[in-house]
């Protein structure tokens, strides 16, 4: 492993404090905290005027994470939260990087600042070249800049010699135009943020029940009986869903978390069988709180399943839906026969909590019509993800509760367009169907070889069969596994462009040449030809809406995603039949293509001008699961976590703050764990911290294993937490150096970065 820490986030500590940890989320301190970002970045006028028109079915959708609006009422002002607002407030910042910023900044000066300082530096206004062997960046005309990837692109011996890559901002117009670009120049290397994210509940959700996206609507939760929220952490990221949950507590559901961390957003947690009144007006969300441990999951689950099995056995009837499994699924024998094969006994060790708990969260199952299962990364970054999502689809067949009201799968996403990027065809490992739509609508050859996802693209760049990677937006450096590893990975390659809105990382760990191509943010008005343009997204539950700019652009010089694909395509595609600037001359053009090409989208044009928006098709909504293999929704055996720590190892889970979104960084607090000032922390359970010698705030080095490699990270500091024994915290992206590539999701390649193994060094 090479041992130089180039590409890392400094090992500089900024001063940490401490906070009482809150017993509630939302309230007073999140509207200040909001307001505190938005007068900061953007100034109060201009702030307010931004925020009104957040989420409103004529303005812009947050660029923030995926929760859907409300189909019908819309509170005016208010249909944001405090980190929509922040994540609004760091795209519309005050600060411009300018090229005289990079005139008087050296790239590897900027490389040496944390992705925090590095993102405050603000929004890109021209296009920036670094050429080869220079030091810093010079402005570029726009011409210039797409005639100089054209010229590498078409130099190359193969098409996939180059890497597409997408972050989950793209709006679906220009996502379309992407793909239908990279495929039409020779290759399916699109790799995305997804294969990072939620990759294994696609793996698993098609495989099962025949759509790789969750089956709930918003209004499932006010006929839920139950909710379990497993491996996820609304209160942070997904702040609205709250709101959603309470709606279920309040038509009398009732609420399971699933979590390693009491997360303040889910509950408040002193006793976890009597959890405080918390939520806003005084309301408990949590019912139950499970405090697995990390990677615990499918133990648990299969502990559940064994007793549900072993209640229907007692009293027939009693606890599975017979007619449901009779005419809608498939595999159940071989599911109940494999449950045998377990014993509780051995299980229940791996899970870190009692069977007294495990059976109070059975009897909600078994007692309970309606249940709705959430999850995000808590469950999709571990080698058996695939395998804690199928578990999870086992309980819900085996209840009947999918494909009705008030019950279904339900992923959270992440990106505020993820899930439509997907839809619209950035993916590595295309149908064949859709290559055929493509190929009859546009008039070309399109390649049939799947390309490479994120983890074999760093591969490839590594042993450098790749050699330029392009990515429309994102942060890929600071987002990937195995950091160094990945910085050698770029530096092998002749050229490296980022579309991107504001100033990060990837800008400064960069192949031997480098392009930043500044593009307009999702809040800021899009002009082409024919006038102002809108966009449009799909949520987490499939509703696809428009999206309409609000303020002027930054500056003038920026093109929209669409506009930079297009002027890429004319420049770099020779024999294409397309007139891609006519194309973006106006966006009702482009969806006219997408309704040419993709299912689910008739009478694009119209509907997405219905406000609100309109639902794409969902199978397993519509209870019907023929598009599986089997023609039925399938049952799988799972296995638990075949993780086994060596003797002082622990597992290590990579999680977010309050106040940052994915790489970018709104501050160096993490309010509702109780730390503020201080993004290098590990939170441990105290009584390692005892065995280790460890005293609240001993600085320590981490160092991960994996087979034999072993990766460094120096300078955090031990904080004693309510966590289980054996498992322990810290923040992505500083921990991600720790993050071995190779280790990752069997059948999805997701990158583990829920189950490091590490050890701990006390200084
Ligand atoms: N404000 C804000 N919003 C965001 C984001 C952001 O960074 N900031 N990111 C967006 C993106 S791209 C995504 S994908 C989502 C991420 O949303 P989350 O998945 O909620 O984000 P993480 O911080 O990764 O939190 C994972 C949660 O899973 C728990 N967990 C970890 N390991 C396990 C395990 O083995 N089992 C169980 N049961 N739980 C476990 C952790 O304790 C934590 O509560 O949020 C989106 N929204
Ligand atoms: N260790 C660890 N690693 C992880 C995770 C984890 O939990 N632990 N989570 C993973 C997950 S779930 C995800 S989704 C990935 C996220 O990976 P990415 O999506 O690659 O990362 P982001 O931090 O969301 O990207 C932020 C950058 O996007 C650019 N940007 C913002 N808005 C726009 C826009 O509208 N257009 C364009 N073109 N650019 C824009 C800005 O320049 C900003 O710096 O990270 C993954 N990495
Ligand atoms: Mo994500």
């Amino acid at each position: 492993m090479s041992k130089k820490t180039t590409a890392q986030p400094p090992e500089k500590l900024t001063g940490i404090q401490f906070t009482a940890i809150p017993k509630s989320a939302v309230g007073l301190k999140a509207i200040a905290s909001s307001l505190r970002h938005i007068k900061d970045e953007v100034g109060i006028l201009k702030g307010i005027g931004l925020l009104k028109n957040l989420n409103q079915k004529d303005g812009f959708d947050c660029p923030g994470c995926a929760w859907p609006d409300p189909d019908e009422k819309r509170a005016f002002l208010a249909e944001y939260c405090e980190n929509g607002a922040k994540a609004v407030a760091e795209e519309a910042t005050k600060n411009m990087v300018s090229p005289m910023f990079f005139a008087t900044h050296a790239v590897a000066k900027l490389a040496k600042l944390s992705d925090y300082e590095i993102g405050k530096s603000g929004r890109i206004t021209h296009p920036m070249y670094l050429a080869e062997g220079k030091t810093h960046y010079e402005e570029i005309s726009w011409g210039k800049a797409f005639k100089l990837i054209a010229d590498e692109l078409n130099a190359l011996n193969s098409p996939d010699e180059a890497i597409f890559y997408t972050s989950g901002r793209t709006s679906n117009e220009a996502a379309f135009l992407y793909q239908l670009f990279v495929r039409e120049f020779g290759t399916n290397n699109l790799p995305d943020c997804s294969n990072m994210c939620h990759e294994s509940s696609g793996a698993a959700l098609s495989e099962t029940v025949g759509i790789g996206k969750g089956s709930v609507t918003l209004d499932d939760f006010n006929h839920a009986d139950l909710v379990i929220v497993i491996g996820q952490n609304p209160g942070t990221n997904h702040p609205r869903m709250l709101t959603a949950l309470s709606e279920t507590k309040k038509k009398g559901g009732k609420i399971i978390t699933i979590n390693p961390l009491p997360e303040v957003g889910l509950m408040n947690y002193i006793d976890p069988q009597n959890p405080l009144k918390w939520f806003g007006d005084g309301q408990d969300l949590t019912d139950l709180f499970l405090q697995v441990k990390i990677n615990g999951d499918v133990a648990l689950l299969k502990i559940i399943l064994k007793l549900m099995k072993k209640q229907e056995d007692i009293k027939p009837n009693s606890v599975f839906n017979h007619q449901f499994i009779k005419e809608k699924t498939a595999g159940i024998d071989n599911l109940l026969k494999d449950l045998d094969s377990y014993s509780i006994a051995e299980l229940v060790p791996q899970t870190g909590i009692s069977l007294a708990e495990i059976e109070k969260a059975t009897e909600l199952i078994i007692n309970n019509e309606n249940i709705i299962i959430c999850w995000a990364m808590g469950l999709t970054q571990h080698k058996n993800a695939v395998d804690n999502i199928r578990e999870i689809v086992n309980i819900l067949l085996l209840k009947g509760s999918i494909g009705k009201k008030g019950a279904g799968t339900c992923p959270v996403r992440g990106h505020s367009n993820v899930q439509g990027d997907r839809t619209m065809g950035i993916w590595e490992k295309p149908p064949a169907t859709f290559l055929d739509s493509l190929e009859k609508e546009f008039n070309f050859k399109a390649p049939r070889k799947n390309g490479l996802d994120v983890v074999d693209a760093i591969e490839a760049m590594h042993q450098k069969k790749a050699t330029i990677f392009f990515g429309m937006g994102g942060n890929f450096i600071s987002a990937t596994p195995d950091t160094e590893f990945t910085a050698d990975a770029l530096r092998n390659c002749n050229l490296t462009v980022q579309v991107s809105t504001k100033l990060n990382r990837s800008h400064l760990i960069t192949g031997k040449k480098a392009l930043i191509l500044p593009c307009l943010g999702r809040s800021e008005r899009d002009y082409q030809t024919s006038g102002q343009q809108f966009v449009s997204v799909e949520n987490s539950m499939g509703i696809v809406h428009q999206s309409r700019g609000h303020l002027e652009p930054c500056f003038e010089k920026l093109l929209s995603e669409t506009a930079i694909v297009a002027n890429l395509a004319n420049f770099t595609l020779k024999n294409s039949t397309t007139n891609w600037i006519n194309l973006t001359s106006n966006y009702d053009l482009i969806r006219a293509k997408i309704e040419a090409t993709i299912p689910g989208f008739e009478n694009y044009n119209k509907r997405v001008r219905i406000k609100g928006g309109f639902y794409l098709p969902n199978n397993a909504r519509e209870n019907n699961f023929e598009p599986t293999a089997t023609g039925k929704a399938n049952f799988s055996i799972n296995k638990p976590s075949a993780i086994a720590l060596e003797k002082d190892q622990y597992i290590m889970m990579t999680i977010r703050t309050h106040d940052q979104f994915n790489t970018t960084i709104y501050g160096l607090n993490d309010r509702y764990r109780g730390v503020l000032n201080e993004r290098r922390v590990i939170f441990m359970n105290a009584d390692d911290m005892k065995k280790l010698g460890l005293q609240k705030l001993d600085l320590v080095d981490l160092t991960s294993h994996f087979k034999d490699e072993k990766r460094e990270a120096k300078g955090f500091l031990a904080i004693p937490y309510s966590i289980p024994k054996q498992c322990t915290a810290t923040y992505f992206p500083e921990a991600n150096v720790l993050v071995p590539l190779k280790s990752t999701a069997d059948t999805s390649n997701t990158p583990t970065s829920k189950t490091v193994i590490i050890t701990i060094k006390k200084r």
